[in-house]
């Protein structure tokens, strides 16, 4: 199928090269269309998708019921601010709130921007409520985090490629070892803290789960020392992990839930933040906002997406395949244990570790010859290939995909 009407892969990567900001280094593999797992380039060559728009796409692409509701949306009302009420706002958010379990919800747009706006909302909480003295809120954050790419969220960082020649950063972070319950006990003492902010399994850092029993046991210490437990389920949420949150494997509650990706199922950016009054009511008319925030058509597709995740019973389909993919992978890595040394995953949020350095190739190389055999992949490392398709994935189209890891993996040459 050559999908003649659209420009060639080759024209497509001369133009971004020579009109684009040259802020990514993408796989050499163009797109130009989508539907469920499978994305096809201008030429028509047919691939499995393995990223998912790095978590967006857990409903696959395009797919029919969410797509319907942005049109109907799109021709009916797009956008109205929020100077003025509008009819699809206020039933989205009760039905966000509700699929949830929260009091109320903040939509914004992007997943850094949600994350932004939980750091404001704990600061102010902390110090109105907590009452911390002014301007001396302290923030819990985690070695290997990532929660977006403003100068906020990067104060908070420790990876050099997102915070290099981006200073000043803002103040009012401590940073403390992901998964060290001592750290996090002491840290959490000092009274000025108002909110731990951590992701329940680091995504960009190579899918790194913490100890069993940590977000439990650091929920215990929020309630202990009054200090709100934000959590942020931009990469983890909406099913990935095999339930709904990846929270809810520990069963833990976040008092400041934080949701981007596929909240609208990679039709169009949709973020938001759920607390319960207590928290969300500090924010009063006028101290936070957003042009698109919580805009008509951002609310049709919304809701759409999450029916999706429900009604196709998406958890329980992406813990059943997860389950297939990394007992492939761990009988590979008795195959090749000379070039796998871990597999690593919940749900369909899956990574294997290769014997190579963080700065090493032997990530990219394996994506390349993934790609060729028609599966795109991509490293977070060096050493790491993060593997997350849609949560629609069938058995069969998993094991199809098993066997092409399998004969790339088996034939690699170190
Ligand atoms: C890029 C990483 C993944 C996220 C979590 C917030 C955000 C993200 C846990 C911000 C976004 C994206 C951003 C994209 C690539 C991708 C990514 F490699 F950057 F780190 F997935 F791991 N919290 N992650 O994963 O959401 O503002 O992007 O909507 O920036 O390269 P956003």
């Amino acid at each position: 199928m050559v999908l003649e009407h659209f420009i060639s892969s080759a024209e497509a990567i001369a133009l971004e090269d020579q009109y684009g900001a040259h802020n990514y280094h993408p796989i050499p593999v163009v797109l130009a269309k989508g539907e469920g797992v499978f994305l096809y380039s201008p030429e028509g060559v047919k691939y499995y998708d393995f990223l998912s728009a790095y978590s967006a796409v857990n409903q696959g692409h395009c797919h029919p019921k969410i797509i319907q509701a942005l049109i109907d949306q799109a021709q009916t009302l797009t956008l109205t601010s929020r100077a003025f009420y509008n009819n699809r706002l206020g039933e989205t958010e009760k039905f966000i709130a509700e699929f949830f379990g929260y009091d109320k919800v903040l939509m914004m747009n992007s997943g850094a921007e949600a994350n932004e706006s939980a750091l404001k909302l704990a600061r102010k909480w902390g110090y109105e409520k907590k009452k911390i003295p002014a301007n001396q809120a302290v923030i819990l954050a985690v070695g290997g985090n990532f929660h977006g790419r403003t100068l906020g969220i990067i104060s908070a960082s420790t990876d050099p490629s997102s915070t290099t020649n981006f200073g000043p950063f803002l103040p009012g972070f401590e940073i403390l070892e992901y998964g060290n319950l001592e750290a996090m006990e002491k840290a959490i003492q000092n009274p000025n803290v108002c909110s731990v902010w951590i992701e329940p399994i680091q995504g960009e850092a190579g899918v790194m789960i913490p100890p069993a029993g940590y977000l439990k046991a650091v929920e215990l210490l929020c309630k202990k020392y009054n200090v709100l437990f934000m959590i942020d389920e931009v990469q983890t949420g909406i099913a990935r992990t095999g339930k709904l949150l990846a929270s809810d494997h520990e069963g833990v509650r976040p008092d400041v839930l934080i949701l981007g990706k596929a909240l609208s199922g990679g039709v169009l950016p949709v973020s938001a933040v759920l607390a319960d009054d207590e928290v969300m009511l500090v924010i009063k008319p006028g101290q936070h906002g957003s042009t698109y925030g919580g805009n008509p058509l951002a609310c049709a597709v919304a809701v759409a997406a999450l029916t999706v995740i429900k009604d196709e019973n998406l958890a329980e389909n992406a813990a059943r395949l997860g389950e297939i993919f990394r007992a492939r992978m761990t009988s590979l890595q008795e195959k090749r244990p000379d070039l796998i040394t871990h597999v690593r995953g919940k749900g369909l949020l899956n990574a294997v570790v290769l014997n190579d350095s963080e700065e090493g190739s032997m990530g990219w190389d394996l994506c390349m010859l993934l790609a060729e055999n028609g599966l795109l992949a991509k490293p977070t490392h060096g050493n790491i290939i993060r593997f997350a398709p849609p949560l629609v994935m069938t058995e069969a189209q998993m094991n199809d995909c098993c066997e092409i890891i399998e004969k790339v993996f088996v034939n690699f040459q170190i």
